[in-house]
C-alpha cells in the first residue's frame, strides 16, 4: 500500500528495481539520500551512489503525498497526480526529446517517479533572482513548448488518437480545479487563501474586487482554460519548473498537465519573466545594479515568443498530419496562400491567448496564496510593494487591454513604461 517515503525506507524501494541498483551502484547501504522538495505539493528526494563504473551517479525520486504540502493535511489532494506526470513526461519526450530529465522508472501503488537527478542544474527562479544570465534560454524553452504543444495538438495528432488522450488526462481534474480556484478565481475575491506581503496594497486588492473589467477578463480566460483542449500542456510552468545551467535547460513537475490552451503554457513562463524584470528594483544595489541583466530578461522574453512562434509554424508547415486543417481542402497555389495566413492568424490568437495568461499569473503571485520568491526576498517593504504594484498595474493591462498588444516590443516596452511609474 501507499506510504510517504522517507530517507530510511527509499533504499529498500529503490533496491527492489534491479535497473535503478545497477545505476546507483554499490549496495543500500552506500546510497546518500536527501529530501530537497521546496516546492507546495510534494516530497522530493535526491539519491546519490558510487556508481557502477566508478563514476558517482544521482537519482532524483518524486512522490506525490496525499495533502499540498504548502498547506499541510488539511488540504487533501489526489495522489494520482504522479501518473499525470510520467505520462506527460513520456509523452512530451517524444515532441521535445532532451528538455527535460529522463524518466526512469514509476511505481503507481506508492505513487512515486524516479528519474535522472540534474546537476549541477539549480531552479531557474534562483538563478534569475541571483542576476544569472543563461543565454540559450529562449532557445531551450521555445524549442520544449514548440515541440510539446504542436505534438500533442490536432495539428499533428490525428483525431482518433488525440480523443483518447484528453479523456485520459480530463481525469486530472483535482489539479486543474485547484489552477481554476487558486489562479482564475480567489484572487478576485476576498478569500482565505489569498495573503499578500506587503500591507501597503490592502487597497489595492480592494480596487482589484471592484474591478469588473479585470474580473471579466479573468473568468474569460477561466474559461477558455476549461474549455479548450487545445494541446497537452505542462499546466504549471513558471521559473520554478524549470532547471538550468548556463548551457543546459530542463523543464520538470508536469503534474498539471491536460489538454487545454497552449497559450496557458506560453503565458506561464513569459508572465513569471515579466514578474522577474519587474522585481530586479527590489535586489539590484547602488554598486551592483541590475539595470542591464533587466535588460536580459526582456531580450530573453522576446526572443522567446519569435523562437516559439518561428518553431511552431516551421513544424506546422512540415509535418501537419493531424486531422484539422485537411491537406485536401488546401491544395493549389490559393490554398497554400490561404492555409499560410490561417498559420499566421492563428499564432496571432495564440500570442493574445499567452498574454491574458501571463497577466493572471503575475496577479496570482501577489494577491493570492501560492507567491514567489523574486518578490518575497525583497527585503525593504517599501520597495517590494512597489514592485509589487507595477507588477499588478502590467498584469491587468496585459489581462484587460488585450488589443494594446500587437507585438512581444510592444509587451517588452510597456514592461519598461510600467518600470518607470
Ligand atoms: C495551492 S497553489 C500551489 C501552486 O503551486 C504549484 O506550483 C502551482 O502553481 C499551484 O498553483
Ligand atoms: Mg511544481
Amino acid at each position: 500500500g501507499y506510504a510517504p517515503l522517507s530517507d530510511a525506507t527509499l533504499p529498500d524501494f529503490l533496491a527492489a528495481v534491479p535497473a535503478l541498483a545497477t545505476r546507483l551502484g554499490g549496495s543500500p547501504a552506500d546510497w546518500r539520500v536527501t529530501e530537497v522538495g521546496d516546492g507546495n505539493l510534494n516530497l522530493v528526494f535526491l539519491v546519490e551512489g558510487p556508481g557502477h563504473d566508478g563514476k558517482p551517479t544521482g537519482l532524483c525520486v518524486k512522490q506525490s503525498l496525499p495533502y499540498l504540502r504548502l498547506v499541510g493535511e488539511g488540504w487533501p489532494l489526489d495522489l494520482n497526480r504522479a501518473w499525470f506526470e510520467q505520462r506527460a513526461m513520456a509523452l512530451h519526450a517524444a515532441g521535445a526529446a532532451g528538455r527535460a530529465p529522463a524518466l526512469l522508472h514509476y511505481d503507481p501503488t506508492l505513487y512515486a517517479i524516479v528519474m535522472e537527478r540534474l546537476s549541477p542544474h539549480i531552479i531557474l527562479r534562483r538563478g534569475l533572482v541571483q542576476g544569472i544570465r543563461y543565454p540559450r534560454l529562449a532557445e531551450h524553452v521555445s524549442d520544449y513548448l514548440a515541440g510539446t504543444l504542436y505534438a500533442t495538438s490536432d495539428l499533428a495528432l490525428p483525431a482518433s488518437k488525440k480523443r483518447p488522450l484528453v479523456a485520459a488526462f480530463t481525469a486530472n481534474d483535482a489539479l486543474c480545479r485547484l489552477t481554476e480556484d487558486v489562479i482564475f478565481t480567489q484572487p478576485y475575491m476576498t478569500h482565505p487563501h489569498n495573503r499578500w506581503t506587503s500591507p501597503q496594497l490592502d487597497a489595492t486588492a480592494k480596487a482589484v474586487q471592484a474591478d469588473t473589467a479585470w474580473k471579466l477578463a479573468a473568468s474569460r480566460l477561466k474559461l477558455k482554460f476549461m474549455a479548450s483542449p487545445e494541446a497537452l500542456i505542462h499546466g504549471d510552468l513558471h521559473t520554478g519548473s524549470i532547471m538550468v545551467t548556463e548551457t543546459d535547460t530542463r523543464v520538470i513537475d508536469p503534474e498539471f498537465a491536460f489538454f487545454g490552451p497552449m497559450g496557458f503554457d506560453v503565458g506561464a513562463i513569459i508572465g513569471n519573466l515579466l514578474l522577474n524584470y519587474l522585481s530586479q528594483d527590489g535586489h539590484g544595489t547602488e554598486e551592483h545594479p541590475r539595470d542591464a541583466y533587466q535588460d536580459w530578461v526582456l531580450q530573453t522574453v522576446e526572443e522567446l515568443w519569435t523562437l516559439f512562434r518561428a518553431k511552431f509554424l516551421h513544424l506546422w508547415r512540415t509535418s501537419g498530419e493531424g486531422d484539422a486543417y485537411p491537406a485536401a481542402l488546401f491544395s493549389g497555389p490559393d490554398g497554400t496562400a490561404c492555409l499560410e495566413t490561417e498559420r499566421r492568424a492563428y499564432l496571432d490568437r495564440l500570442f493574445t491567448d499567452a498574454l491574458g495568461y501571463a497577466g493572471a499569473k503575475i496577479t496570482r503571485r501577489i494577491l493570492g496564496l501560492a507567491h514567489n520568491i523574486d518578490l518575497e526576498k525583497i527585503a525593504d517593504p517599501d520597495m517590494r510593494a512597489l514592485c509589487e504594484t507595477r507588477c499588478l498595474a502590467l498584469a491587468r493591462s496585459l489581462m484587460v487591454e488585450t488589443g494594446r498588444y500587437p507585438t512581444i516590443k510592444s509587451v517588452t516596452e510597456a514592461a519598461r513604461h510600467v518600470r518607470r511609474t
